[in-house]
C-alpha cells in the first residue's frame, strides 16, 4: 500500500476524455459486455467486461447476497434497472449464481410491481432505498399492509446515498432488514462493498479484488484509518477495465477493525455523500443525506423531500421542502406551523445552516424509480 501512493490517480475526467474505448486493456473482441453511465451529470463513460470479469463480477455478487442472507429459496425481485446501468444485470448474475430464484423486473411500472411482490411472494427486494419507499407507500395506496401482507424478509438497497433514519423507516414500513450495498459502474457495478446484517456497521469491502484508500480531495494526501475523506480504488483483478488508484468522489471513512459479524475485511462507513453533491450554502459544507437524517427523526415527516438552492444578493439560500403525513396535512395550522419551526431548527442546530422550510402536500414530491434526484440547486442554472 506504501508503494501505491506513488502512483498518480486516476480521474473521471482521464475516462471521459478517453471516451470510449480508450482505457480498456483488452482487446475488443475479448470484451463481452459493456455498460455505462447515463451522462445526465456531464459526458457518458462506458465500461468493458472480459467473460472472467463477468465471472468475478457475479462471484462479487453472489457474496453480497449470501452475505445479506438471501439464498437457495428465495425469490429475489429485481428492481433495479436492467440496461448500461449495472444495478439490474448485476443483481442478476448474482442471484443465479447463488441459486436464487430471480425476477427481472427493472425499475418502473409500479402498480405491476407490488402486483408481483404479493402474487410470486418476493422474499428479497433490490432497488434504490428511494424507490423502495415508494413501493411501499404504493402498496398501501393498493390496500395492503406492506409489514404483514408480503412474504419480503430483506432489501438490499444502494446506488444513492440513504441515512440510517431512511433505513429504519424502510425497514418498519416492510418489516424487513435493509442492507446498504455500494459500488459503481467504473470499478464494477454493485458488489464492491456490503454492509452484513448482523452488525450493520459499515460496508464489507472486497478487498481480494479491490484495494481502498482514503484521501484528503482537496491536498491529495493519503489519510489514516478513521478520517473521513474520499474514497480511492485499485482494482486488481479486473482485465477490461482495471483502475489504478481511481477517485470515486464519495466520501467515507475506513475502519480496519475486525467486524463482530466476523469478517476481517476493512469496513467502509455509509456514504455521506459525493463530493460533487456537497452543498456550500453560505460557507457550510452539508449533503443532502445529512438533511434526510434530521427529518426523518421528526414525526409526521415522509421520506419525500427536495432541497431548493438559490442565491439572493450575494446570500446562498436553502429551502427544504418536504411531505407530511396525511393526518398531519388536515391538522391545525399551528401544528404545521410547530413542525416547520422544529424543522428550521433542528437544521440549524445539528448542521449549521438557517434554512426555510416549506411543508407540501402528501404525494407531491416527484418519486423516483431509480436514483433520487432530491436537489435543485437554481445557482447553476
Ligand atoms: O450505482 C452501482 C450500484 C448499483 C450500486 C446497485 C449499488 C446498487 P453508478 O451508477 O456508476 O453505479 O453510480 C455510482 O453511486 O459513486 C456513489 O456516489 C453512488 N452509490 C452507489 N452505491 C451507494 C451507496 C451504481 N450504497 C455512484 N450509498 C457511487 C451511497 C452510493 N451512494
Amino acid at each position: 500500500m506504501e508503494d501505491l501512493k506513488q502512483i498518480p490517480f486516476t480521474t473521471k475526467k482521464d475516462l471521459v476524455d478517453n471516451y470510449p474505448y480508450g482505457v480498456f486493456c483488452a482487446p475488443l473482441e475479448e470484451v463481452v459486455r459493456i455498460h455505462g453511465t447515463s451522462g445526465t451529470t456531464g459526458r457518458p463513460i462506458v465500461v468493458g467486461y472480459t467473460q472472467n470479469d463477468i465471472e468475478t463480477w457475479a462471484e462479487l455478487m453472489a457474496r453480497s447476497l449470501a452475505c445479506a442472507g438471501i439464498g437457495k429459496g428465495d425469490i429475489i425481485q429485481n428492481s433495479y434497472g436492467y440496461g448500461l446501468f449495472t444495478g439490474g444485470l448485476g443483481v442478476h448474475y448474482g442471484a443465479e449464481k447463488i441459486g436464487t430464484t430471480v425476477i427481472p423486473l427493472s425499475g418502473g411500472n409500479s402498480r405491476r410491481q407490488i402486483t408481483i411482490m404479493k402474487d410470486l411472494g418476493s422474499t428479497a427486494l433490490t432497488c434504490t432505498p428511494s424507490y423502495a419507499t415508494y413501493l411501499a407507500e404504493l402498496a398501501e395506496e393498493m390496500g395492503f399492509n406492506p409489514a404483514k401482507d408480503f412474504k419480503l424478509k430483506v432489501g438490499v438497497l444502494g446506488a444513492e446515498p440513504w441515512s440510517n433514519n431512511m433505513r429504519k423507516i424502510i425497514e418498519k414500513k416492510f418489516s424487513i432488514n435493509a442492507i446498504d450495498i455500494y459500488g459503481l459502474s467504473e470499478v464494477i457495478g454493485p458488489g464492491v462493498a456490503i454492509e452484513c446484517p448482523e452488525a450493520k456497521n459499515g460496508l464489507h469491502i472486497f478487498e481480494d479484488h479491490f484495494l481502498s484508500e482514503i484521501i484528503n480531495p482537496e491536498t491529495e494526501e493519503v489519510l489514516p484509518y478513521g478520517e473521513k475523506g474520499e474514497l480511492v480504488i485499485t482494482t486488481i483483478t479486473k482485465e477490461a477495465f482495471p483502475v489504478i488508484r481511481y477517485r470515486t468522489r464519495d466520501i467515507t471513512t475506513l475502519y480496519p477493525e475486525v467486524c463482530a459479524c466476523g469478517r476481517t475485511m476493512t469496513r467502509m462507513e455509509r456514504i455521506t455523500g459525493r463530493s460533487d453533491d456537497m452543498l456550500i450554502i453560505r460557507g457550510v459544507n452539508l449533503f443532502p443525506s445529512q438533511v434526510e437524517s434530521v427529518l426523518m427523526e421528526i414525526e409526521g415527516v415522509e421520506p419525500h423531500y427536495n432541497l431548493i438552492v438559490d442565491r439572493e444578493g450575494s446570500m446562498d439560500t436553502l429551502e427544504v421542502q418536504v411531505e407530511i403525513s396525511e393526518k398531519i396535512f388536515s391538522d391545525e395550522v399551528k401544528n404545521l406551523a410547530n413542525i416547520e419551526k422544529r424543522i428550521i431548527e433542528d437544521i440549524k442546530e445539528t448542521l449549521g445552516v438557517t434554512c426555510r422550510c416549506k411543508l407540501v402536500e402528501p404525494k407531491t414530491i416527484q418519486r423516483s424509480e431509480g436514483k433520487a434526484k432530491r436537489v435543485i440547486d437554481k445557482r447553476k442554472i
